[in-house]
């Protein structure tokens, strides 16, 4: 059985390929899903691919994938920079964590260049559109490997 990778998406990243495409490009939600599923099994790892516009929901998943899950991918949108909760869930975990984003938040507003998600992070890769999502499964699945 190949390792399980939770692969987690917070707030208004459904909205991904119908607005903003200067910032998050044109490809959506499911292009950035089938990305991910092609990756995995080009690396031999397996994916769970989940979005939500929930905190508690997304503080539910990570405490899910204690139990269910070898490595987490995690774009958690807005609430990187907000939620002392998605810290705190993730904070338990003892896996790798690789925090995600598709834009660069440090070419962007200084309230997106702090992070409660790094905190906690094995590693942190921005700027990279899908190739983030990507270069952050490549990551999990060497390390689960070694
Ligand atoms: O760059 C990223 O991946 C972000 O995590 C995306 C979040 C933003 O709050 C973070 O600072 C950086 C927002 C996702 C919203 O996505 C939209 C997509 C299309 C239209 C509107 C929003």
């Amino acid at each position: 059985m190949p390792p399980l990778i939770f692969i987690l998406n917070g707030p208004n990243l459904n909205l991904l390929g119908e607005r903003e495409p200067a910032v998050y490009g044109r490809e959506t939600l499911a292009d950035l899903e089938a990305a991910c599923r092609d990756e995995g099994r080009a690396c031999g790892v397996a994916v769970e691919f989940r979005q939500t516009n929930h905190e508690g929901k997304l503080v539910d998943w990570i405490q899910e994938a204690r139990h269910a899950a070898r490595g987490l991918v995690l774009n958690a949108g807005a609430y990187t920079h907000t939620s002392i909760a998605v810290l705190d869930a993730l904070s338990v975990l003892t896996m790798p964590v690789i925090e995600v984003h598709l834009s660069n938040i440090f070419r962007r507003e200084a309230f997106r260049h702090h992070s409660y998600v790094s905190m906690a992070a094995t590693g942190v890769i921005a700027g990279l559109g899908s190739d983030g999502y990507r270069v952050a499964l490549r990551a999990l699945a060497r390390r689960l490997a070694a």
